[in-house]
């Protein structure tokens, strides 16, 4: 049976989702606040970067005494810092909550948010774990990393072939499919191809911010990639070399320093088996289309490595599946 601790933490999940797209880099956060007699009396979100915190959000619904006993139910750690709004913490405990429950501890260093609530003599707790930390993957990635946060996505038959030997690739996946990619590219910050692709299929991959990795810079400026949106190229001539290829861990960090959070990848078998190699992936968005190709010369999706035993192989975690018409869906975490 879902405990009520449960229940109501959900709902702060549910809650900071509100705030998907808006907030990045900070986290999604959500907060419920119940009084002493276990009423639920306030929510609150964290709406957009750089506005109220979700406990702000819902402490500030209430009068000085109402939560007074209460419990607060909050995704995150409450901060403990002077960031763009002052502490939460200080404002809980002038609320004078008995209890509070929290998701998960903050990775962020400023924040020692739980010491000073139990100096305060609030009870602490913390619920759902996992789940909490899985929701805000992308905050602690980019907080503990300072890298973006990196998703593949690829399109392949049921044998993993992206194209036949010839290169010939239009359309494995349907309509339907396509169209879910195109709202897929606006949930991230920058989308990210190689020049093969470009070369290749000449996408117009309609985006805010496109990066497009040219080693020695043989994409056309004509092409229709770069008819649109803020292009950042690297090339050798901006970017440090491993191994006589672009060091993309080093494109990524660059990325990063010009406030790129998240990074949807779009490309061919040889980028994304050598990001998958190093490690530079988090997770893999792959449509499987009602296809077989059956011809072990076709294009492969992810195309990196030289390997020997099935337990060399890179392990993922499925986290989602959907049927999209004819087509599959599958994410899933890089482990
Ligand atoms: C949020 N929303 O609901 C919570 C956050 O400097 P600031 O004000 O932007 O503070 C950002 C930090 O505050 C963030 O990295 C996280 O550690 C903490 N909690 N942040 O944006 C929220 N609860
Ligand atoms: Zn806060």
């Amino acid at each position: 049976m879902l405990s009520r601790d449960e229940k109501y933490m959900r709902m702060c999940f549910a809650l900071a989702k509100k705030g998907f797209g808006r907030v990045a880099p900070n986290p999604m956060v959500g907060c419920v606040v119940l009084d002493k007699d276990g009423n639920l009396i306030s929510k609150g979100y964290h709406k957009k970067y750089g506005e109220n915190h979700a406990e702000r959000d819902a402490l500030l619904k209430l009068k000085n005494n109402e939560a007074e006993g209460g419990t607060l139910y909050v995704n995150l750690e409450p901060c403990s810092h002077f960031g763009k709004t002052p502490p939460c913490v200080d404002l809980i405990i002038e609320h004078k909550l008995k209890r509070v429950v929290i998701g998960m501890k903050d990775v962020n260093p400023k924040v020692n948010g739980i010491t000073k609530l139990k100096n305060a003599g609030i009870e602490v707790d913390y619920v759902l774990e996992e789940e909490a930390e899985f929701l805000n993957r992308m905050f602690i990635k980019t907080m503990t990393k300072k890298m973006p946060y990196v998703v593949l996505k690829t399109a392949s038959t049921m044998d993993g072939k992206i194209a036949s030997k010839t290169g010939s690739s239009k359309w494995i996946t349907s309509d339907a499919a396509r169209k879910e990619v195109y709202s897929m590219r606006k949930k991230f910050d920058c989308i990210m191809t190689s020049s093969n692709t470009v070369i290749a299929d000449n996408p117009s991959m309609e985006h805010k911010f496109k990066c497009v990795l040219d080693n020695d810079l043989r994409t056309s400026k004509d092409a229709k990639i770069y008819q649109q949106g803020e292009i950042y190229i690297a090339s050798k001539e901006n970017t440090p070399l491993k191994n006589n290829q672009l060091d993309i861990e080093a494109v990524l960090k660059n990325l990063y320093s010009k406030g790129i959070y998240s990074v949807f990848v779009e490309c061919g078998g040889t980028l994304a088996g050598s990001m998958l190699k190093d490690n530079l992936i988090d997770e893999v968005y792959q449509f499987i289309a009602p296809k077989i190709l059956n011809d072990n010369n076709g294009l492969s999706c992810f195309n990196g490595a030289d390997i020997e035993e099935i337990s060399q192989a890179k392990n993922l975690k499925i986290y989602e599946l959907k049927q999209i018409e004819k087509d599959i869906l599958i994410k899933a975490i890089v482990l």
